[in-house]
């Protein structure tokens, strides 16, 4: 009989498809098997525990510069230990191209940031904010030749949006090269013109902050992502969806044939504006963009991940310190709304809440809750040969799940070094006890087993298939330069 590398006996396996109960044979960092009685060097029990892939997080901001000069507060190291504590084994941040600079050395930058110093394994989306020719028709391409295969943009925020002309120019240049676009739709010129009169009129403490950025605001810029994808004919994910207007939109294109994927974050799921109204400038701590909606939309959010219309659960994880020089404060304890850093941190918690709310709590079944948190959103950026299935060949990135313990959120809690948690207080049932990237454990139960840092760059294949299905109406066609139906 074969013995393998390691044996996880028992648990119950979150199988594509199926739960099962049998064991996970590993051998050179892949799940080698799935079966009954097989045998291996190193056995972990897992009897009454549920195996889980390891979390993607596809949308998270690390060590990032941000357009208002704030940099991020963790490091590749320090994120990387928190997102493996939480069960997190893939990490998706963003290269930023900030304007005047080029998007090829915002990637070595990023890449030189990462080094050798995360825990888990890295894949970069590309933020493009200046699409020269130089961006579109050499950096772009060549990276994706790279494995650089995601894009994101922005109809929002001064120094970060696109005009339509040029976010034009860069979905054709997705679409020739078969990326995956991620849209931030937000209206800018809706926001800024109510910012200005909202600020002008003394409305300018954090409490206000969800006004500035109405719904209407997201509803409008996801549908006009949208009209922009159809256009050109290329797929878009509209990231951080926190309505159910914008998730009414969505639902619309896809049943229209559209390939728009959508993507939403705990957040979303669990907190709410109400929590900006907290004293003492605690309502900056849940500061981030698109805010936080009325209790109302959460079950919608939750339905729309229950049945697919939102394809991936990300973090947005942007983590700022409450108190410090380069933390919420640092315009002053205090601060009008459009002088705080906006994001929330989120690495750690993203799986144990999903798990908790989502499959603990009844909404999500164990399959929606592995496809969302990491089958999906592996397969959307071109990782789905190795990551985020439990099957033979691929990476045996494992979490192990204790379904009956509980835990009460907290900064304590988390490992991530960070001052605070907008999670603070949330009851917990079921807890990761075990993290494994390729077969090797990380985290066991409190205890950091990682040692140095093992995690790599992945290259991303191009996620968009050359044969996808066409839509029946004429669209410009950007490769061929003429109109699909031949005019
Ligand atoms: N919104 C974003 O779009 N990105 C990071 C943080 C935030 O709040
Ligand atoms: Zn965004
Ligand atoms: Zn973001």
């Amino acid at each position: 009989m074969t013995t393998y590398d390691t044996i996880i006996k028992g648990g119950l396996v979150a199988a594509p498809g199926r739960d099962l109960l049998c064991d996970i044979a590993i051998s050179n960092g892949r799940i080698a098997a799935l079966g009954d009685g097989l045998q291996g060097a190193e056995v972990i029990d897992a009897q009454g525990l549920i195996v889980t892939p390891g979390g993607v997080d596809a949308h998270c901001h690390i060590d990032q510069l941000t357009s208002t000069g704030a940099r991020t507060a963790d490091t590749f190291e320090s994120a990387s230990r928190a997102a493996a504590h939480g069960g997190t084994t893939t990490l998706m941040p963003f290269a930023v191209q900030h304007r005047g600079c080029s998007l090829r050395e915002a990637v070595t930058d990023y890449r030189a940031r990462m080094g050798d110093t995360s825990h888990v394994d890295c894949a970069f989306h590309l933020i493009v904010t200046d699409p020269t020719q130089e961006t579109l028709k050499r950096d772009i391409p060549d990276l994706a030749a790279e494995g650089f295969t995601s894009v994101k943009i922005y109809l929002s925020y001064d120094a970060l949006r696109l005009d339509d002309r040029s976010a034009l120019d860069v979905l054709a240049v997705c679409r020739a090269e078969r990326l995956m676009t991620m849209v931030h739709a937000e209206s800018h010129d809706m926001i800024a013109w109510l910012t200005e009169r909202m600020v002008e009129h003394g409305y300018d403490d954090v409490r206000y902050f969800p006004r500035s950025r109405p719904i209407v605001a997201e509803r409008d810029a996801t549908h006009h992502a949208i009209a922009m994808s159809e256009l050109i004919d290329t797929p878009v994910l509209i990231v951080h969806v926190s309505s159910i207007d914008a998730l009414d939109e969505i639902r619309r294109a896809q049943a229209g044939g559209r390939p728009v994927l959508a993507e939403t974050c705990p957040q979303y799921l669990v907190l709410a504006d109400t929590d900006l109204d907290r004293p003492d400038f605690g309502g900056a701590k849940f500061c981030c963009s698109p805010p936080l909606r009325d209790k109302a939309h959460q079950e919608a959010l939750w339905k729309g991940l229950a049945d697919g219309t939102l394809a991936v659960c990300s973090s947005d994880h942007s983590a700022f310190f409450f108190d410090g020089p380069d933390g919420k404060k640092r315009n002053g304890d205090g601060a009008p709304f459009t002088r705080i850093p906006y994001g929330l941190p989120g690495l750690e918690a993203r799986m144990p809440l999903m798990f908790s709310e989502g499959v603990s709590g009844g909404r999500l079944s164990l399959q929606t809750f592995v496809e969302v948190t990491a089958t999906r959103p592996a397969e959307i950026y071109g990782l789905g040969a190795s990551k985020g299935r439990i099957a033979p060949g691929y990476d045996a990135d494992l979490v192990l799940w204790d379904p009956l313990q509980t835990a009460r959120m907290s900064v304590e809690l988390l490992h991530d070094g960070i001052d605070y948690t907008p999670y603070e207080g949330i009851d917990l049932v079921g807890r990761p006890v075990r993290t494994l990237l390729r077969g090797r454990t990380l985290v066991d139960g409190e205890t950091w087993m990682g040692g140095e840092a093992t995690g790599r760059l992945l290259a991303c294949e191009r996620p968009v298939p050359e044969d996808r299905p066409r839509p029946q109406n004429a669209y410009y066609d950007v490769t061929e330069n003429r109109f699909s139906d031949g005019f």
